[in-house]
């Protein structure tokens, strides 16, 4: 769809949407599946980037341990507790701006191939990488990478400086040109407007191919950010967003990112009626707390929801 008609759809009234988000979500979907994934931090902090909303970027002040990148086997044990606590898609974050070739690098690979071997599916969230760097990845096991658009590209660079939409936009045609899937999403809350919302939602939608899953990450404000003191937003537009992407997107995941803890089981139900299908689960998502196992497993439980099992469409295929 054209900016126009995205348009168009966005400000319908907010039931509207949701019923006919409900209606494409149902069509492609299992309705009464969520897909479960765990996040881990293997490189914490540090980064030279400077997103205004991040607790890892040197360029701000928030309270955080750094940390070196961690050791394989550490990984491989956190993968395959996530495992066990029923996650089925285990993603390993680097606070890098970018791949660099060398050890460090050859580490990360060995680590997909451990969280692939596992029967899991693996994803990384490296920063920027060149094709050959997501050919490598490819071979090792890699499901999907995730790299954000975030917002609009007209507000880019009120939350972004050290990089441009262009580069996000070049690291994501590595990505599809290595036959790897494209988790790309944003985050809502950054103090952008309607139409930059909508034009997230527009860029999103006509990537070629059309990104595998979309995060829908509210603005964590972490202390000492740019960001920290951001107004919040009003909860229905994150509603209208996962709308809008599910209609957009009826492949895709659509994937209940950071922000969850302050989000209400009522305004998660409707988001899950509006198409969401996917979660982050575990007590921590890089930097940042997230509901615990109990609170998501009675969700699930009293909606009628189960956790998704792994590589079912493969299965399926099969
Ligand atoms: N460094 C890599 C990158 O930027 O692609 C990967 C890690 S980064 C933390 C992944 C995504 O998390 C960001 O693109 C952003 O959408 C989201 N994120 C980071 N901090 C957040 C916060 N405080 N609140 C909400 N979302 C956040
Ligand atoms: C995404 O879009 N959200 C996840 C995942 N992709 C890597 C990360 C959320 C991070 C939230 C802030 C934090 O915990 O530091
Ligand atoms: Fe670095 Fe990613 Fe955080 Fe930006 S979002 S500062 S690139 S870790």
């Amino acid at each position: 769809m054209n900016l126009e008609q995205i348009t168009e759809l966005y400000r319908r009234p907010l039931l509207d949407l949701v019923y006919e988000a409900a209606g494409v979500h149902r069509a492609h979907h299992n309705a009464r599946e969520m897909q479960m994934c765990t996040l881990l931090s293997i490189k914490t902090g540090g980064c030279a980037e400077d997103c205004g909303y991040c607790s890892q970027s040197i360029s701000n002040n928030a309270d955080l341990e750094k940390e070196i990148l961690l050791k394989t086997d550490d990984v491989l044990a956190e993968a395959r507790k996530a495992k066990e606590a029923g996650s089925t898609r285990f993603c390993m974050g680097a606070a890098w701006p970018r791949v660099l070739d060398g050890r460090a690098f050859d580490r990360v690979l060995d680590m997909v191939r451990g969280v692939s071997s596992m029967g899991l599916e693996a994803c990384c969230t490296l920063g920027m990488l060149s094709e050959e760097q997501a050919l490598r990845l490819k071979e090792a096991g890699l499901t999907a990478y995730n790299h954000n658009l975030d917002t609009s590209e007209e507000f880019y660079d009120k939350v972004i400086t050290t990089r441009t939409y262009k580069d996000r936009l070049e690291t994501l045609a590595n990505v599809s040109r290595a036959g790897i899937s494209a988790c790309c999403g944003g985050i809502l809350g950054l103090g952008e407007s309607v139409e930059d919302r909508i034009s997230l939602l527009h860029t999103l939608s006509n990537l070629n191919p059309q990104p595998e899953s979309v995060p829908i990450n509210m603005l964590v404000p972490v202390k000492g950010t740019r960001l920290e003191n951001a107004p919040p937003l009003d909860i229905f537009e994150w509603i209208r967003v996962i709308a809008v992407a599910r209609i957009l997107m009826p492949e895709a995941m659509v994937r209940l990112s950071a922000g969850r803890l302050e989000i209400s089981k009522e305004a998660q139900a409707l988001a899950f009626m509006a198409g969401a299908n996917a979660i982050f689960t575990g007590e921590k998502l890089l930097t940042t707390p997230n509901p615990e196992k109990d609170f998501d497993l009675t969700l699930l439980e009293q909606l009628g929801i189960e956790p998704r099992k792994p590589f079912k469409d493969e299965q399926k295929a099969a």
